[in-house]
This record gives structure tokens, C-alpha cells and sequence, in this order.
């Protein structure tokens, strides 16, 4: 996704992504989909899993399958290449997990994952998920709405944004023992969009705990913007009076701006963001303003100029 880095991201990087063609696409191209069972056991995860529209929330279109959500991957930390973070991610550890809430709320939390979700109803929603390089997925996730813990915290009348940052252990994280990223990767929201109910905070996904490739045990999930403000493994949360910094715009900050919503009519200086490839699809679809959620979205940014906010 970057420019200059050092040592310098493989060229594979630099462009949007090449063609790939899931195992479940060849078979049912070759009409062998009734056997895809006896070869890919993961098969049967989603084919179990409640399809369509079942809340407000959620888009009726199909399901990524949950193989190609846990191997067609970006987490940096565990390597730029898409098959690294399902190769490379096997000794990290979940559990247990500490999330620090502090900056401009009335109360700072320091807790265990688990007692900062017990008091919440878990969900599951179907979003679908739009990489600023040029793929999508569709992705049933399954975590409360970011909402439901800011408002526990109470942020204080000073706060306006949330910094968020990934956890920090190159013991466990071989991507981060390179400077390919300013370690830790760090994310932020405008306080209204943490607080928008279609901002998500993911614990699992097909109704089961997060695999450590898609951001174990604590993760963000923005659907309106580009994916890597999708920010994974989140140990701190920070509201802040200012914009925070973030790891994208920090590394190239004329390709990738604080607000990075999914937009077709802006496009990336090397690459158009008019059209994008579903994994697991041939042909081209056409990119949806705010990855097609702009009717619940859109009054967040009436009277910006995005294209001047990018
Ligand atoms: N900490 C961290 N979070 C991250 C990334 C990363 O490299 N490190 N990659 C981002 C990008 S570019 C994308 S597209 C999504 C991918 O999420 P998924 O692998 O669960 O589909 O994670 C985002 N969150
Ligand atoms: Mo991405």
C-alpha cells in the first residue's frame, strides 16, 4: 500500500492485488461444489450460517466464505504478504487480553477483555468490507457496537476524536520486528463516527472467536471506510481532543488521509476506486459510495468536501 519503506515492500504491495481464484470458485466453475465438503472441512461453517438480512444493520448479500476471510488477510504485523497473516500469526496469544480506556472520559478503564464485554449483549452482523486496494469480502461478524462502551467510559464534553493502537509484541508478531509500519499501528475516529451504531468492535466472526489473522481477540470495524481503518488487536483506546495520527497517513499521507471513507469519485493517486473485485468473484463490481452504507453514513459528513478529505 506504501511508498519508500525500509527495507522496501515487496512490488506485489505496490499495486492493487492480482487475480485469485478461491478454491470454492473452482469448483463450482467446474460444478463440483457438492464435494467442496470432503475437501475444505471449514466448508460447513458457513454453510450453516443465517444468510441475508436479519437486522438493520446487516447487507443481504452472500457471505464471504470463512476460508477466504482467514486467508486472504492484510495485518502487517504478521507479514505484507496476504497468506502471511494465516501462516504466521500461530504463536500469538488472545488470551487473556487487557484494553486500557483512558484520555478525556470520566472513567478510565484498565480491564480484562472479558469484564469489559459482560455487561454487553453480544451481536452479529453482516458487513461488507472494502480494501483501499481494490477487493472486498462480505464478512458475518460477530462483537457489540463501539458505541455501547463509550458511552460507559463517559467521555467528557473536551473529547472529539478516539486513537486507537494494536498491541505491541514482536515476540510473537514477526512482521513487527522489520520497519515496514511505525510500530504499533495506531487508527482514529471522529467521536461521532466511534459513536455511530454502525461502528462495530469485533470479537469473533461465523459465530466463533476471532482467528489471530483477522485481529484476535479485539478489533475495530468501520465498514464505510477503506479497510485499514479497520484497526486489529486493539489493546488502547484514547479519546483525545485532537485528530490522532494514523498509521497509513503517517507512512504516505498523500494516499491515505484521516477520513479514508470508500469512495468511487476519489480516486487513489495510482489506481482508480471506481470498481473493486468480491474474493471469489471473476468480474468487476462497481465500488458504492461509503461502500454502500452512505444512506445511514452520509449526514456524518454533510457540508465536507471529500474529496479535499479523503
Ligand atoms: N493492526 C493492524 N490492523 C489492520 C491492518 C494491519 O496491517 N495491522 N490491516 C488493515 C487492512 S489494510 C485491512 S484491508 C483489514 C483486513 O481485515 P481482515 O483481514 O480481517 O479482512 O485490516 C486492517 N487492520
Ligand atoms: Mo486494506
Amino acid at each position: 500500500m506504501s511508498r519508500i519503506q525500509v527495507p522496501k515492500i515487496p512490488s506485489s504491495e505496490l499495486t492493487p492485488e492480482p487475480l485469485y481464484y478461491s478454491r470454492r470458485t473452482w469448483l463450482s466453475l467446474v460444478g463440483l461444489s457438492g464435494i467442496s465438503a470432503f475437501i475444505a472441512p471449514s466448508a460447513a461453517a458457513q454453510d450453516r450460517w443465517p444468510q441475508g438480512k436479519q437486522g438493520p444493520y446487516d447487507t443481504d448479500e452472500k457471505p464471504s466464505t470463512f476460508r477466504e476471510i482467514t486467508t486472504y488477510n492484510n495485518f502487517y504485523e504478521f507479514g505484507t504478504d496476504k497468506s502471511d497473516p494465516a501462516a504466521y500469526s500461530g504463536d500469538f496469544k488472545p488470551k487473556p487480553w487487557t484494553v486500557r480506556i483512558d484520555g478525556h472520559v470520566k472513567k478510565e478503564a484498565d480491564v480484562q477483555l472479558e469484564d469489559l464485554l459482560k455487561p454487553f449483549a453480544v451481536e452479529d452482523r453482516i458487513y461488507r468490507m472494502r480494501c483501499v486496494e481494490g477487493w472486498s469480502m462480505v464478512i458475518p461478524w460477530r462483537g457489540i457496537p463501539l458505541a455501547s462502551i463509550l458511552k460507559r467510559v463517559e467521555p467528557t464534553s473536551k473529547a472529539r476524536y478516539v486513537a486507537f493502537q494494536t498491541v505491541l509484541r514482536p515476540e510473537e508478531m514477526p512482521g513487527q520486528r522489520r520497519r515496514v509500519l511505525d510500530w504499533p499501528y495506531v487508527e482514529g475516529l471522529r467521536l461521532d463516527e466511534a459513536l455511530h451504531p454502525l461502528t462495530f468492535m469485533a470479537t469473533g466472526l461465523y459465530g466463533r472467536d476471532l482467528p489471530n489473522q483477522n485481529g484476535a481477540p479485539f478489533r475495530l470495524v468501520v465498514p464505510w471506510k477503506y479497510g485499514f481503518k479497520s484497526i486489529k488487536s486493539i489493546v488502547r483506546m484514547t479519546l483525545t481532543a485532537t485528530e490522532p495520527p494514523t498509521t497509513w497517513n503517517l507512512s504516505a499521507p498523500d494516499e491515505y488521509g484521516f477520513y479514508s471513507n470508500v469512495n468511487p469519485e476519489v480516486d487513489h493517486p495510482r489506481w482508480s476506486q471506481k470498481t473493486e473485485r468480491r474474493i471469489g468473484e471473476f468480474g468487476k463490481r462497481k465500488t458504492l459510495m461509503l461502500n454502500g452504507y452512505a444512506g445511514l453514513v452520509e449526514g456524518l459528513y454533510a457540508g465536507m468536501d471529500l474529496k479535499k478529505h479523503y
